[in-house]
Formats: C-alpha cells, sequence, structure tokens
C-alpha cells in the first residue's frame, strides 16, 4: 500500500464516507432556503476546484504532459504492433525511453505535492487516479527506466511474432493454431497445437522475471510495496476488502461454473472416451477448443443440448453474406447508433486495422486504441467472418465510444470509473444482440422462440461468458503473488498450473515443469495488461443490460431482452460513459442501476432456465474437480 497521505486518504475517505459528496444529489430539496443554500455550496465547491487553484494549475500541467507523452508512446506502439520488425521495435524503444522518463518525473512530482494545497476532492481524486492508473511504473533510475523499455517491448514483439516452424515453410502462428483447436477433433491434432503454442515462450521466462523486478522497482520508487498494490489501489476500496467483494463474487458464481463444467466434462468424455476426459478429474485443457481453455464455445457442436434444433449464432449469416471486416464493423456500429449514440468519427475508419495484412508481423490480439484523447480513436484487430470476431467487435467498440463520450474530462478521469466497466460496456451491448435481433437485421435466417432454442442458445452464451469466470481470476491471482514475492521464479509454472487445476478445473496435455513458462503464453502476461478487469466485466455486463433493459421499459426474461433502438437505454449509457472515473465505481454504478455493489444476481438470473436444466442432467454425475 502506498505510504503516501493522500493516496491513503483518498482509501479512507472512500471507506469512511463514501466519498461521493461532489457527486450525489443535494438533500435539500424541501424547502426554497434549502435549495439556495445547495446552489451556495455548490458555487464554493466550483470555486474551490477551480483551474486558478494551486493544485488545479498542477493538475493543468500534469494532465497537458502526460497527454503529450501519451500520444508519441501510442504512436510508437501502433507502429510497432501493427508491423513487428526490429526498426520498428527499436523505434519504440527509444521512444518509451523518453517517455518512461517523463512520466517517472511527473508521478514523483504528484506524490510529492503538498496535501495542504490540495483544493478539492476532484482534484484530490484526479491526483489519486494518475497514480492508480498507472500498470508499468517506470523506475526512476534511468538506466533501469531503459531496461524496461526494452524488455517491455521484446515479450509484447516476441508474443506478436511467435512461429512454429515444423519444416522450413509449413508454419504455424497464434491463429492457425487456434483454428486447430477450434476445429480439430482429434485429440493428436489438438495436442501438437496446444504444444506447439505454449512451448514458444520456455525462453521468455527470464524476461519476464527481469520485467517483475523492474516494475516492482518503479512501484517501491511510488511508496508501494509492489506492483500488485499498484493495481489494487483503483477500486476506491482497500484492496483487502476488495479482494474480499472478488471472492465472494466467484462464490456466489462458483455453482453454475462448476454445473457448466460438469456437463461439459461429461459430453467430451462421450465423444473422447473416459481415457482421455476422466469424469473425476479437471478437463484437458487442450480439449475446449480455445488455446488457453478460457471460452468453450467452439466446442458447442459437442456439447449441443438439443442437436435438432437450430444454432442461434451469426457465423452462417455473416459467410452467407459474404461480410466483410468493414461492414462487420458498420453492422456493429449501426447498433450503437440505434440507441441513438453519434457516429463514429471518419478517421476510425481510416485508421484502424480492421484485417490481418499480408506480408507483415502484426499482434492480432484486439484491441482500442485513444491515440490523441481529442478523436483520433482506432482498433486494431484481425476480423474473420465468425460470430465471435462479430462480438468482438462489438466489445471494442465499448472502449471506443468511452473514448468519444469521455474526452471532455481531464485526462486522469478518462477511464472507467474501475476497469471493469470499460471492458463491461461492449460485452453489455452483445447481451442484446439476441438470435431475435440476429433475425431482425438478417443474420439468422430462421428464428423461434422454444424450450430447445432457449437453452441451445443459453449454453453456447454460457460457454464464453460463464466458462470465462474462473480464468478470469486467475490470471491476476497468479501475478499477484508473483509480483509480491510469495512466488518465486522456481515456482512460477507451478503455481500457474495449480490455479489452473483448482479455479479452473482444467489440467495441462502433459506435466508443465519450471522449463516451461505458460504464463507467457497469454498475450496479457507480456502484454502486461491487468486482467481482473475481465472477471468484474463478465459480472457489471450482465447488471448493466439488466439496468439498461429496464430504461428501456422492458419486461420479460432478462436473456429475451434486447435494447436495441432504445433511445432511452441510449441515453442512460451515455450517461455512464460521460462521467468516465469523475466518481467512485459506487456512485456511478448507483446513478445507473440503484445499487452500490457488485453483484452476481443479475448474471444468476440471465441464465436461471440454463441452471435448472443442468441441474437435470447432472444429477446422476459427480460433479467437481
Ligand atoms: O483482451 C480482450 C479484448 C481486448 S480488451 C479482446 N479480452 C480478454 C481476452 O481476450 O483474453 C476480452 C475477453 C477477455
Ligand atoms: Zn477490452
Amino acid at each position: 500500500m502506498a505510504n503516501h497521505r493522500w493516496v491513503w486518504s483518498l482509501l479512507a475517505c472512500a471507506i469512511l464516507t463514501g466519498c461521493g459528496g461532489a457527486s450525489k444529489a443535494t438533500k435539500g430539496e424541501e424547502t426554497m432556503s434549502a435549495l439556495t443554500e445547495a446552489s451556495a455550496s455548490e458555487q464554493t465547491a466550483a470555486d474551490l476546484c477551480s483551474d486558478e487553484t494551486p493544485s488545479g494549475q498542477f493538475l493543468l500541467h500534469v494532465n497537458a504532459e502526460l497527454t503529450r507523452l501519451g500520444k508519441i508512446t501510442w504512436d510508437s506502439m501502433w507502429t510497432y504492433m501493427t508491423d513487428i520488425r526490429p526498426e520498428t521495435e527499436a523505434a519504440l524503444t527509444a521512444t518509451q525511453e523518453v517517455t518512461m522518463a517523463g512520466r517517472a518525473q511527473i508521478f514523483k512530482d504528484v506524490l510529492a505535492f503538498s496535501e495542504q494545497d490540495i483544493a478539492c476532492e476532484d482534484h484530490r481524486r484526479q491526483l489519486s487516479r494518475i497514480i492508480s492508473d498507472i500498470t508499468m511504473p517506470p523506475p526512476r533510475d534511468t538506466a533501469k527506466q531503459q531496461q524496461l523499455a526494452s524488455v517491455n517491448a521484446k515479450l509484447v514483439g516476441h508474443y506478436g511474432s511467435a512461429t512454429h516452424c515444423v519444416e522450413e515453410d509449413k508454419c504455424f502462428n497464434l491463429g492457425d493454431l487456434s483454428k486447430i483447436l477450434a476445429t480439430s477433433r482429434d485429440e493428436t491434432e489438438l495436442r501438437f497445437a496446444w504444444l506447439a503454442w505454449h512451448n514458444m515462450f520456455d525462453d521468455q521466462k527470464e524476461l519476464y522475471v527481469d520485467f517483475v523486478n523492474l516494475v516492482n522497482e518503479g512501484s517501491r520508487d511510488m511508496g508501494f510495496n509492489s506492483l500488485t498494490d499498484v493495481w489494487l489501489s483503483g477500486y476506491d476500496m482497500s484492496s483487502d476488502a476488495f479482494r474480499a467483494d472478488v471472492d465472494a463474487l466467484w462464490e456466489e458464481l462458483k455453482p453454475l461454473y462448476t454445473a457448466l463444467h460438469c456437463y461439459v466434462r461429461a459430453k467430451l468424455a462421450a465423444h473422447y472416451g473416459t481415457e482421455l476426459v476422466p469424469l473425476d478429474k479437471p478437463m484437458p485443457a487442450h480439449m475446449l477448443g480455445n488455446m488457453w481453455a478460457q471460452e468453450w464455445s467452439n466446442v458447442y457442436d459437442l456439447v449441443t443440448p438439443y442437436p435438432d434444433a437450430p444454432r442461434l449464432d451469426a457465423t452462417a449469416g455473416i459467410v452467407a453474406k459474404n461480410m466483410d471486416a468493414i461492414e462487420m464493423s458498420k453492422s456493429a456500429e449501426a447498433f450503437i447508433a440505434s440507441l441513438g449514440m453519434r457516429e463514429l468519427p471518419e478517421s476510425f475508419w481510416t485508421n484502424s486495422m480492421f484485417v490481418k495484412p499480408e506480408g507483415r508481423e502484426v499482434v492480432c490480439h484486439a484491441s482500442a486504441w485513444d491515440m490523441d484523447t481529442k478523436g483520433d480513436v482506432r482498433i486494431k484487430m484481425c476480423i474473420e467472418q465468425t460470430h465471435d470476431s462479430y462480438f468482438t467487435i462489438q466489445h471494442e467498440l465499448g472502449h471506443i465510444y468511452y473514448y468519444l463520450y469521455y474526452n471532455h474530462l481531464p485526462l486522469a478521469f478518462q477511464r472507467g470509473p474501475n476497469d471493469g466497466f470499460h471492458e463491461a460496456i461492449g460485452d453489455a451491448l452483445t447481451l442484446s444482440m439476441t438470435p431475435r435481433y440476429l433475425h431482425q437485421i438478417g443474420l439468422l435466417e430462421s428464428f423461434e422462440v422454444s424450450p430447445e432454442t432457449t437453452i441451445n442458445e443459453q449454453l453456447l452464451s454460457a460457454l464464453e461468458r460463464v466458462a470465462f469466470l474462473p480464468f478470469g481470476l486467475l490470471i491476476d491471482s497468479w501475478r499477484w503473488r508473483v509480483f509480491d514475492g510469495s512466488t518465486p521464479p522456481e515456482g512460477y509454472n507451478a503455481a500457474w498450473w495449480k490455479l489452473r487445476e483448482e479455479l479452473q478445473g482444467v489440467s495441462a496435455p502433459e506435466f508443465r515443469g519450471e522449463n516451461h513458462f505458460d504464463p507467457g503464453a497469454k498475450y496479457h502476461v507480456p502484454g502486461n495488461t491487468p486482467y481482473l478487469r475481465y472477471f468484474l466485466a463478465r459480472i457489471l455486463q450482465f447488471q448493466l443490460h439488466k439496468a439498461l433493459c429496464e430504461a428501456a421499459g422492458y419486461e420479460g426474461p432478462l436473456h429475451e431482452c434486447s435494447i436495441y433502438n432504445s433511445k432511452a437505454a441510449g441515453d442512460k449509457l451515455i450517461a455512464l460513459l460521460s462521467v468516465g472515473a469523475s466518481q467512485p465505481w459506487q456512485d456511478v454504478l448507483e446513478a445507473l442501476t440503484g445499487t452500490r455493489e457488485m453483484s452476481a444476481q443479475a448474471m444468476l438470473d440471465y441464465y436461471a432456465p440454463l441452471m435448472a436444466f443442468l441441474n437435470e442432467q447432472n444429477a446422476a454425475l459427480t460433479c467437481g474437480y
């Protein structure tokens, strides 16, 4: 935990008072005099918070400088990630050396800013957010900054360009190997693809150990014990309380996950035999259709509850219409436009990378970019004609619309109120892209609601959203212990597989010792993107969906709701996006949903029909792992 007074005092304020004073409606609505008082005090608050105060002036300078450094970094990173070559790597490293030095100085100044000079709560919050948003703290030592810049670029570049060649001109990249995992039903092929990818990261462990040491030094330079404490400092509550809340959310959802796991395991065993898929053990990670077994929708054909009922996703429609990447993206944008939201700027269409370019290495992992905080927004994707890609576009547009709607705020507030919100927006919208909606826009030929189609649809959705939950939790459960030193380098892989078996109930295809570095085979580890956000998002998206459905006046089962065409839902969404991180997440959540807590209930309600089905199917099985 940081030992800086105002970081602490922000936390204390959040814990003791809820910290929502500035953002809440005043209570003085009953009488005129109370109203007069309220507007007088708002006036005073505005004066207090003016740019003319010392903290106002300081923040203007800090936000401008961080914006400038950010733009230089994003430009260079964009060039590298869309064209991985030694030259672009060198350019990125050189840029990062400069920007890291600049950022390190700013963070030092921010932390040294005198408590007495903080004019108001808003300024205090900005200062605090600037620190808690740092994902890769640069050490103060210049030589170490240079080392970190280089290690970071190498880790990312290796991930993006990793290729496994069996012969000189027979090579497999992540896309090729993922395709095998998604479509092959031959265990030997699946094993080959899984091992080929994972073994390419063995030699990255050393670099990652260097990375951990460097970012921990950066964290200590800022008064934190380790990067774990920095990452956990952005949740408007103490990190212990937050972790306890996260654990409680997982406990609430575990029965649903375990039921899905049990059902899928039995179906896989029926297909592959219990030799390969034993009924009382974790499932083999290479047999779930995805490189990290994080989402299982690619094995839907093996686990379909009612094979005679139609498959209710968009792939066939996208292929039949031969939609290209731009058309798919325009279709995703059209959904958002139906809510009365603004159009994407023209530059989005010219600057984004929609498909994997020929003849150069790129990081295909989808991402959304806010290049200059002034409207140059882009996505970087390798879009394919699949339902998954279509929904991932919507996920990325969630980020893009956040950028566009909060760009008017000071830089420190250009974030989600916690990082789960940013990840949840696009996903919440995909919950409205129901089979009925897909049918409406011509992407699903026939559609009728029956108990069978409902269960098929819910299962397909759960293979993506429910199956993901423990994976969403485990990456940072692993990293928190790596950064804080409880898991030393000699125990990295063992700790990884312990979590995968215990939380996810999946196991490696064969023993994986410390000569391997399996966490490095997942983008967000070399890319250093915090991952808990995706766990939070899986839960928040259902809370948001429910609130938006209510705003749209929908009454009926949650899983059939679509907010398509609802301007009322759009207004609510715009209000959420526009406040960015300027208020504690509890306040933002309350404004939208009426509750101050992240809760699993909406997700459980959504999947109630599926849970009943799974309980029935699993009655004769022994579940658990
Ligand atoms: O990384 C992503 C997005 C970009 S923010 C495509 N996701 C996680 C992953 O792919 O591992 C979305 C779901 C989880
Ligand atoms: Zn995302």
